[in-house]
């Protein structure tokens, strides 16, 4: 397995690093060649075929290692856009049956159908990695992360790697209306993702475990496990849909749906912690906060 890690270090200078497995030491990849400070400069110089070889030959000749810098990593590679798929597992559809008001068909309807949910999450730019806040929506009184496996397309639109997506949602305004699912979905910081990137060569995403904590102070809210084997789609299939009509411009991330909804009582509030777990890529935490936007007034909710 081969991770890939983006990190800022105490000057602002950014830097790339590699490692086997989500803990442990890296090499920072400006050992093995200076020009390297970004998994995107990485690519551009030494992607194709052989770019595991060549990493894998780095890490035997390089022998300088640096601990993984938990604190300062950043989204793996500089976005331009991150879109999600959605009902992609059955607990995800009957989640939404059951909080839906009159669209239920619609949830069972595309869970069967050929054509995956595909939607817009965000500009790469208001993409939020490991440690930064996720938002929550202040119009909102039920919201919930949802921790996804999740697709790093190449400028190329090739897959590149696997990483770790929470797409931040909120259950009534969504539950409220179908229509209202971009409000639901779309909001300040309602994109996170990270913290390593493992090239896809390297992990076989059919059987992994996708762990979800949610913490508010010290007691444990929710703790739910599933695993990847229970998806409907494949990551060929949700890629190949995105770009049928939409020529892929720059990093992409797929948000490959999720499998756990936490119980109907639990809607995340101030402070909770969130730590999201995926066999091979390591743990994405983020905290709620209710950013809020402070130009615009917005009616408390009910
Ligand atoms: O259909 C609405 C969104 C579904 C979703 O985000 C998911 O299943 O993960
Ligand atoms: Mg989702």
């Amino acid at each position: 397995m081969v991770n890939l890690w983006a990190w800022t270090d105490e000057t602002g200078l950014s830097h790339a690093g590699m490692s086997h497995g989500p803990t442990g030491e890296a090499l920072d990849l400006a050992y093995a060649d200076a020009r390297i400070d970004s998994i995107d400069t990485l690519w551009r110089l030494f992607g194709g075929p052989n770019l595991v070889h060549t990493l894998e030959t780095w890490w035997q000749r390089v022998s300088q290692r640096v601990p993984i810098p938990e604190s300062r990593l950043g989204v793996p590679v500089a976005l331009t856009e991150c879109w999600a798929a959605g009902v992609t597992y059955a607990m995800s559809r009957d989640a939404r049956v059951e909080e839906t008001q009159g669209a239920e068909a619609f949830y069972r309807k595309v869970y069967d159908a050929q054509r995956p949910e595909l939607f817009f999450k965000a500009p790469g730019t208001r993409v939020v990695g490991p440690g930064a806040e996720v938002g929550l929506r202040r119009d909102s009184r039920w919201q919930v992360p949802e921790p996804e496996l999740t697709l790093v397309l190449d400028p190329e639109g090739q897959l590149f790697g696997f990483t770790i997506g929470n797409d931040m949602s909120s259950r009534d305004i969504e539950g409220e209306n179908l229509l209202y699912l971009p409000q639901a979905k779309i909001f300040h910081h309602s994109a996170a993702i990270g913290p390593s990137l493992v090239l896809a060569e390297t992990l076989d995403p059919r059987n992994l475990e996708i762990r979800m904590v949610i913490e508010r102070q010290d007691r444990v809210l929710f703790d739910g496990r599933i695993t990847t084997a229970q998806m409907r789609r494949t990551p060929e299939e949700l890629t190949r849909y995105l770009c049928m009509e939409w020529p892929i411009e720059g990093w992409t991330a797929l948000m490959t749906g999720t499998a756990l909804v936490p119980p109907a009582d639990i809607s995340l509030d101030e402070g909770d912690r969130i730590a999201i777990t995926i066999t091979g890529i390591g743990t994405l935490m983020n905290r709620a906060r209710r950013i809020g936007p402070t130009w615009a007034k917005v009616p408390a909710s009910e």
